[in-house]
């Protein structure tokens, strides 16, 4: 459709660059034909346009000062997406890859993604090109507050909410919460992911993990499947694939290999899932390391190759562009039966195509890894009132409830479009929708 060409033809026009954020917005372009037929008068307030343009980009500099006494600079980033469906929400990414294509790719999604949840949050990321790996406590406390010097003007619990991602778990929260308290002189949730003893909310640190595999165990389900048995490949070894690992492991599926940064391990027995997640979380080391206690098994340095593993299910968990073609066919050639993507954009558009077109299952990212905005919305309800904190069991059961309905929407939304069992259209497509309309009601800004 020339419409949308051109709309996608600006936004690489405008800012150039930035390939992560136009693959992004070409996905969700290629999907919105047969809706922009249905209502013209999308196209007539110019909802698209408006769409592809971040309402506000901040960039700053984050000065700090390293165990050696010097002085280092990094810069900051938050991009407030969206707002229509509520105030900008979504994770803080430190690593050196980040830049700004890299954090409007992210916020480009998360507005969707948090639409599909059906709470009421808008859009927004942001993080730094800041490297956390072999910095001190120290280093890692100094670096957090002074990024939280700058970003404490632009957010609060009405406005814009961050949380964590990439590089930003529970430490680094903490740091972060701290210091916004102490330069507010205001005790309340404008950060989400925060630790139990400060107003954090139970499964939030399993929630995108737990989350993803709720959605995979749905589509499974659709077909007559289950977990039990499977032979799991998870990439990654950080918060969302852990805990994926734990949920894929309590439904009876079988974790055969992780990977980090550096390697995969393989196991075709099944991986000692906790000892993994001590080695990441509390020993922070390289994966590696679990030869330590089983030297038998396999450590590749090719982290890529991850895929080349047969397998039942494949849950990319690392990060973007990850899974590439290539990768896809091998996967394909070796009879895996679904794809879920757990990290956000982990599969390449053509790696996407040979998985649908081979008729493997596919779960995409915008539906399947909102577990994790999901809960960061109800740690702010949480937060918002004075109450008990809410039981484990009671917000497992609400993040079920909710990936549920995201599953049933997105099948719904792809058949109502003629796309039965595409749910990569579905989650596009209903995503899309739930914002346009709101965007529509609310005029021209
Ligand atoms: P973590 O930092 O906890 O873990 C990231 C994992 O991926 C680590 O094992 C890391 O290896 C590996 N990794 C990171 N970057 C690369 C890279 N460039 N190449 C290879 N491996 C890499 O992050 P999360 O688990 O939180 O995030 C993983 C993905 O999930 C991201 O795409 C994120 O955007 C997405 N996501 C996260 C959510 C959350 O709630 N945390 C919610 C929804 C999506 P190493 O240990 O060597 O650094
Ligand atoms: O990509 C994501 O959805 C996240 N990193 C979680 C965002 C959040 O606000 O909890």
């Amino acid at each position: 459709m020339q419409y949308l060409e051109t709309v996608l033809d600006d936004v690489i026009q405008r800012s150039p660059n930035e390939p992560e954020f136009h693959q992004s917005v070409r996905e969700v372009l290629l999907a919105l034909e047969p809706v922009i037929e249905r209502h013209p008068e999308y196209q007539e307030l110019g909802i698209l346009e408006r769409l592809v343009e971040p309402e506000r980009q901040l960039i700053f500099r984050i000065p700090w000062v390293d165990d050696t006494g010097r002085t280092r600079v990094n810069r900051g980033f938050r991009v407030q997406f969206n707002s229509s469906l509520g105030p900008y929400k979504g994770g803080l990414r430190f690593h050196p890859s980040v830049n700004l294509g890299i954090i409007k790719f992210l916020g480009f999604e998360q507005i969707f993604k948090n639409a599909l949840t059906g709470l009421p949050i808008g859009g927004g990321k942001g993080g730094s090109d800041f490297n956390p790996e072999g910095r001190s406590d120290g280093e890692i406390m100094r670096f957090c507050q002074s990024f939280m010097t700058e970003l404490f003007r632009h957010i609060s619990p009405e406005s814009d909410v961050p949380a964590g991602d990439i590089g930003v778990g529970q430490r680094e929260i903490g740091y972060m919460f701290g210091q916004y308290k102490r330069i507010k002189n205001t005790y309340e949730g404008a950060i989400t992911g925060k630790g139990l003893s400060y107003g954090g909310s139970l499964v939030r640190k399993e929630a995108t993990g737990y989350g993803l595999v709720y959605f995979v165990n749905e589509m499974l389900r659709s077909q007559g499947e289950t977990f039990a048995d499977k032979r799991v490949v998870i990439s990654g070894s950080g918060n969302v694939a852990l805990y994926a690992a734990q949920k894929v492991q309590e439904l009876g599926g079988i974790v055969i290999a992780f990977s980090d940064s550096s390697s995969y391990l393989y196991d075709d027995r099944g991986l000692d899932c906790t000892l993994v997640r001590s080695i990441k979380e509390d020993r922070r080391q390289r994966i590696s390391a679990y030869r330590d206690d089983h030297p038998d098994v396999q450590c590749e340095t090719n982290h890529r190759d991850i895929w080349s593993i047969p397998c039942d299910i494949a849950l990319p968990c690392a990060t973007e562009n990850e899974l590439d073609d290539v990768a896809a066919r091998k996967l394909v050639d070796n009879g895996v039966l679904a794809v879920g993507e757990g990290a956000n954009m982990p599969c390449t558009p053509r790696a996407i195509d040979v998985l649908q077109k081979s008729g493997v299952l596919f779960a995409p990212a915008k539906a399947a890894n909102a577990g994790g905005v999901a809960v960061s919305a109800l740690e702010m309800s949480q937060n918002s009132q004075i109450t008990i904190p809410w039981s484990f069991e009671r917000v497992d059961t609400k993040l079920k409830d909710i990936m549920n309905n995201i599953y049933a929407k997105c099948a719904a939304t792809a058949q109502e479009y003629d796309q039965e069992g595409n749910l990569a259209a579905g989650a596009n497509i209903a995503g899309f929708l739930a914002v346009a309309e709101a965007m529509k009601a609310q005029g021209i800004i």
